[in-house]
């Protein structure tokens, strides 16, 4: 074993924080500082740190579970494994391929993602696949797509912003959800720029506001276009922009006249004065950007919504310039890389579409098949669990929780019941994997080498920094295995340098191209950002061209790829000196500076009007509610929820509601609260505060059982994205009596 420290990230969120690990003498892990990773520099939130405790073996799985009448006990890996192709083998003779179903999840490696993909197309041949991403950033990702021609989270790194003039942040919580990240807004502010935060509730990050707008949950696209009329009727249009950067102004512009102001106000509760004044400090300074994360992106308008934002960025030539632009605030671990490589319903590796016969023969050409053999598309992700039991039979489940995830949680519990056969890969018994028919525990982030993709679009190595205990596999491990039990013996390696190499030449000509990116590269760089072409095309040799991809600025030379490179043996990670060993595309930090990604060049304003939330407040529930997040838990909580410190901190859920609500319920601090809902009821203790708005009560989904919040959301979905709306419907509350 080894003893110094390596140098890796953290398993959890989006920011991909950078640590070191080192094996301590008594088995356990160490983390400490890495000041080298500039997204972090040493900082860490307090999952990141207490994360090796998920590592511990009395907290995880380290056998396979088979069920024996009734209840699930150890069992080998032979059996388990199959046991799993024996079911799906079944399914697919008696339903065909589309009668399996495979769910997977924005934590798992980029390597881990590709192959998940490749394997619900090659092995089992079934369109049925979607992940755990639909819930998270789909409805930017579809914004993105639409006016940009191009989905990255944020198209500049997260060092321009205490740089740009002011930041209005849209519905996220960033000092809880990504806390390192708040030093870029305290350092903004220190340079003299503002910050506006627009959230329900006053939250952390909306006390460090210049300005906070508390808009009614689910009035983020009204409040966007009052702005824009706003910037419209005070003159404040960038009129030489819009002529020769876009398309598409006028009905964008005849949108927004009809918003006004005092309409809006009336929608999202946010005064003509703060309008005004948001107006003022968004369009003064030379150079401004917005920001997005679940808060208006949870919604069933959730791609109109991120439109409308995006609008006014391009209305007032705030996108694809220096220290200006449009970004939304990726979440999971690889939410970003795991969107890219091929789990998602209609998708293949390279953010390439699963419809375009180009991009299928390309990819089949990589994988040796036929393109005609290739599914087409599938459902979306709460679509794919609503048909469990009914059209899918089975269902093979890695890296999600959806029984505590998904919307309208009790429904989906019983789906995922009613399947004739489940397969989970987890690395605890979570909620879902305590409901299958085989649970396979895998190797964890510090156990395993593999890359991940940042918010910031920022690919990186994760090493591997201890040895796996006993008994576990890796999820590459368990596909190879199951892909040689069903008759397909090659193309699924369980080395994730091979696997990346071939995701390289998956992804080469495709918008998240990284065929410029070796293992080697990301050690001695610290990352490199995508598009990363390893030839660039003939003639075009500088930023001039925008060459090097859709969109991308600051290309080099074309220079060969060589594919034979091995990351360095583990140890201390070079600083980034811009100067490698692989001559190659030097990625790209900064998109659109000079072209969007689009065919013309051009970014795309889109049409856009008001509309109400799926489910509007009435007589019998009043009450609106929204969800999210809590700085000690994670997601579903299925690892936090098992470190005593985390724990500590975040005991468990709680309805959080405005004193004048509290009064009329009768409720005192602590006291439970039944939230209701048409889709079922939740109890928690209330926490009273007047920091949220007196018609909105908010519940963290961290927790399964009564206080589950996911047993109340409404899943009606985004007709663009599929995204359900988590973040508004309606509810009544109940006293409870103790
Ligand atoms: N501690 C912790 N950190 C995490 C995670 C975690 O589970 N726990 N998960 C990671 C993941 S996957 C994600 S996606 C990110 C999410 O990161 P965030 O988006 O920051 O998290 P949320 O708490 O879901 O939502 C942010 C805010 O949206 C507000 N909000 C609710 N409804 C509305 C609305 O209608 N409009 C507006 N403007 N705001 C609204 C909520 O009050 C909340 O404060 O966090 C990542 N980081
Ligand atoms: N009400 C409400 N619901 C929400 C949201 C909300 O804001 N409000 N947010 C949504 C969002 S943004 C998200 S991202 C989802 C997330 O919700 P989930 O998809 O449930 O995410 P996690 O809880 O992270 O589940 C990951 C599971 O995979 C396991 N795991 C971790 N790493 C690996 C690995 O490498 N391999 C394998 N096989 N397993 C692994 C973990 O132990 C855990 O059980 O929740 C969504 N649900
Ligand atoms: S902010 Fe995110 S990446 Fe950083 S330590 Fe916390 S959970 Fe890990
Ligand atoms: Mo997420």
């Amino acid at each position: 074993m080894q003893t110094t420290a390596t140098p890796t990230h953290c398993p959890y969120c989006a920011l991909q924080c950078g640590m070191n690990l080192t094996p301590a003498p008594d088995g356990t892990v160490e983390v400490s500082e890495r000041t080298d990773f500039p997204v972090n520099r040493g900082a860490l939130c307090g999952k990141g740190r207490t994360a090796p405790a998920v590592l511990a073996s009395n907290v995880r799985l380290t056998s396979p579970l088979v069920r024996e009448q009734g209840a699930l006990v150890p069992a080998s890996w032979d059996e388990a494994l199959d046991r799993i192709a024996e079911g799906l083998r079944r399914t697919r003779a008696e339903y065909g391929p589309d009668g399996v179903g495979v769910f997977g999840g924005g934590g798992l490696t980029n390597e881990k993602a590709y192959t998940l993909g490749k394997f619900a197309r090659v092995v089992l041949g079934t369109s049925q696949i979607d992940y755990n991403g639909r819930f998270c950033m789909s409805s930017a990702a579809a914004a993105g797509i639409k006016a940009f021609g191009l989905d990255r989270g944020l198209p500049f790194p997260l060092e321009d912003i205490p740089r740009t003039g002011c930041v209005i942040l849209v519905g996220s919580n960033l000092a809880e959800t990504m806390p390192p990240s708040l030093r870029f807004l305290t350092e903004l502010k220190e340079n003299g720029g503002t910050l506006i935060v627009i959230d329900p509730r006053r939250t952390r990050t909306a006390e460090q506001a210049d300005l906070h707008l508390a808009p009614r949950p689910g009035t983020d696209l009204a409040l966007a276009l009052g702005l824009l009329h706003l910037v419209i009727a005070e003159g404040r249009v960038d009129e030489e922009y819009v002529q020769e950067r876009t398309v598409g102004w006028e009905d964008a512009r005849a949108a927004a006249m009809a918003h006004w102001p005092e309409y809006v106000e009336r929608i999202t509760g946010v005064s003509v004065p703060e309008l005004r004044e948001t107006v003022r400090m968004f369009c003064e300074p030379e150079s401004a950007m917005v920001l997005t994360a679940r808060g208006p992106e949870q919604q069933s308008k959730g791609t109109d919504t991120v439109g409308a934002w995006i609008n006014l960025c391009l209305a007032t030539g705030r996108a694809g310039r220096p220290l200006s632009g449009y970004g939304c605030l990726t979440g999971q671990g690889n939410g970003q890389g795991g969107r890219e490589h091929g789990q998602k319903a209609d998708q293949l590796p390279g953010y390439r579409k699963l419809d375009d016969p180009a991009a299928r023969r390309h990819v089949a050409e990589v994988w040796g098949v036929d393109p005609d053999s290739l599914p087409g598309p599938g459902r979306s992700a709460y679509e794919l669990l609503d048909a469990l039991g009914t059209d899918v039979r089975s269902l093979l489940l890695m890296a999600s929780n959806p029984v505590v995830s998904a919307p309208r949680a009790a429904h989906i519990e019983e789906r995922i019941k009613s399947l004739d056969f489940l397969a989970v890969c987890d690395v605890v018994l979570s909620e879902t994997a305590a409901l299958a028919d085989v649970v396979l525990p895998v190797t964890q982030w510090a156990e395993e080498t593999g890359t991940t993709t940042n918010l910031e679009g920022r690919v990186l190595l994760r090493r591997q920094a201890i040895t796996p205990p006993d008994g576990v596999r890796s999820d590459l491990e368990v596909l190879h295995e199951l892909a040689a039990r069903l008759g397909v013996e090659k193309g699924f390696p369980t080395d994730p340098e091979e696997i990346f190499e071939e995701l390289r030449r998956a992804s080469a000509g495709g918008p998240a191209d990284y065929s410029g990116i070796t293992y080697r590269r990301l050690v001695e760089e610290n990352g490199v950002f995508w598009p990363c072409p390893a030839v660039e095309p003939e003639g075009l040799t500088g930023a001039e061209d925008g060459a090097g991809g859709p969109g991308a600025q600051g290309s080099a030379p074309g220079r060969p790829a060589s594919t034979d490179d091995r990351p360095a043996a583990t140890g201390d990670t070079p600083a980034a000196t811009g100067d490698t060993a692989d001559p190659a595309h030097p990625g790209t930090p900064r998109l659109f500076l000079d072209r969007f990604a689009t065919p013309d060049g051009r970014a795309r304003f889109v049409p856009v009007s008001h509309r109400a939330i799926a489910e509007e407040p009435d007589d019998e529930y009043p009450v609106l509610l929204t969800t999210g997040r809590v700085v000690a838990q994670y997601q579903s909580g299925a690892q936090t929820r098992r470190v005593a410190e985390l724990n500590a901190a975040a005991p468990g859920p709680f309805v959080e509601l405005h004193p004048r609500l509290a009064a009329r319920l009768g409720a005192a601090e602590g006291d439970p609260v039944a939230v209701v809902s048409r889709r079922g009821r939740a109890v928690a203790p209330a926490r009273i505060t007047n920091t949220i708005r007196p018609d909105t009560v908010f519940m963290p989904f961290h927790w399964p059982g009564e206080g589950r919040a996911n047993s109340l959301t409404n899943p009606a979905l985004d007709p663009t994205s599929r995204m359900p709306e988590f973040k508004a419907c309606a509810v009544r509350l109940e006293a409870v009596r103790p």
